[in-house]
């Protein structure tokens, strides 16, 4: 059998599947490491060129999930190994957590799930979700996902990409300027050195005072001081956070009732993790074949 690395412990949708066709290895300190042909880990995964170099005969990634940006491509590029991710399994289950979040957010669901277990039965009012303007940044298939579903909620969709896209939405070229259009603003950009940092202290403040962040792409995509600081002052009405800076470290300073919280579960469905799980398997299948895996990033 073909050995194959998981960097950490694999979920159990994964390991019954994985198991059947190669011989599973978990953790760097008991793998043969010489004979590593496949790496599988989760899309936060780290790969540097120090760890690729202790993998000799490794000849393609199989990420389970389909963020890689904590994978040296161009390292994984020099020694001809392939890159592959479960595109298109999660897409719809973390547009609708996006939505999920942004209206927990404007209609105090979370907070008043909390108060009425508490025995409370007080009513606050809330924001009417319907009717705000939508930013959505980065239209892949995500961002995508988000805005037709946010659409028919909205008086006005606006997205921020690296390019004008061929949709009904209003292209808006950069994110400060989209922020300051947004009554809720959606992330669903790619981590990366484009992104890092790009929601900071001016995008946030642009947002404005009624606006709302949503973020189910990576918490690199967002100054974490700057928020808590932006959430601090009021600069911000709340947020929606399914990502954070350093996980699964979430700063008390967001423990509040204008947040609502979540473990990085976007793709976190019995659907979406058996489709990921059958596409691990079907991109290493692939690729010990001879064929293109279909999760193939180039
Ligand atoms: C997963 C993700 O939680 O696809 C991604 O990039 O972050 C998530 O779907 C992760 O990959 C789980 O292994």
């Amino acid at each position: 059998m073909i050995d194959i690395l998981a960097l950490s412990p694999l979920p159990d949708t994964l390991t019954p599947s994985l198991a059947e066709h190669y011989a599973v290895h978990v953790g760097l300190d008991t793998a043969p490491l010489d004979r590593i042909r496949g790496l599988v880990g989760g899309g936060a995964m780290r790969l540097d060129a120090g760890l690729l170099a202790r993998l000799p005969a490794l000849e393609i990634v199989a990420v389970h999930g389909v963020g890689h940006d904590g994978i040296d491509k161009a390292a994984l590029a020099a020694r001809g190994i392939t890159l592959a991710i479960t595109a298109g399994t999660l897409t719809e289950d973390v547009a609708d957590l996006a939505i999920g979040l942004w209206l927990a957010v404007e209609r105090r669901i979370a907070v008043n799930d909390r108060a009425v277990r508490g025995g409370g039965w007080d009513v606050p009012l809330a924001r009417r979700a319907s009717g705000r303007r939508i930013g959505v940044f980065g239209l892949g298939a995500i961002g995508r996902a988000i805005a037709a579903r946010a659409a028919p909620f909205a008086s006005e969709l606006l997205y921020t990409a690296r390019s004008k896209k061929d949709v009904p939405w209003r292209y808006v070229p950069d994110l400060r300027t989209l922020a300051a259009a947004s009554d809720a603003l959606f992330l669903a950009a790619a981590a990366g050195a484009e992104t890092d940092g790009a929601v900071d202290a001016g995008v946030l403040a642009a947002l404005g005072p009624q606006g709302v962040l949503v973020n189910v792409a990576r918490g690199s995509l967002v100054d974490q001081a700057a928020l808590i600081a932006a959430l601090d002052a009021g600069g911000i009405a709340g947020a929606g956070l399914d990502v954070f800076a350093d996980e699964p470290a979430v700063p008390a300073a967001l423990h509040r009732d204008t947040v609502v919280l979540s473990p990085h579960q976007g793709s976190a469905t019995h659907e979406a993790r058996a489709a990921m799980a059958a596409m691990v398997v079907a991109n290493l299948d692939a690729h010990f074949a001879g064929r293109e895996p279909p999760g193939l990033v180039r």
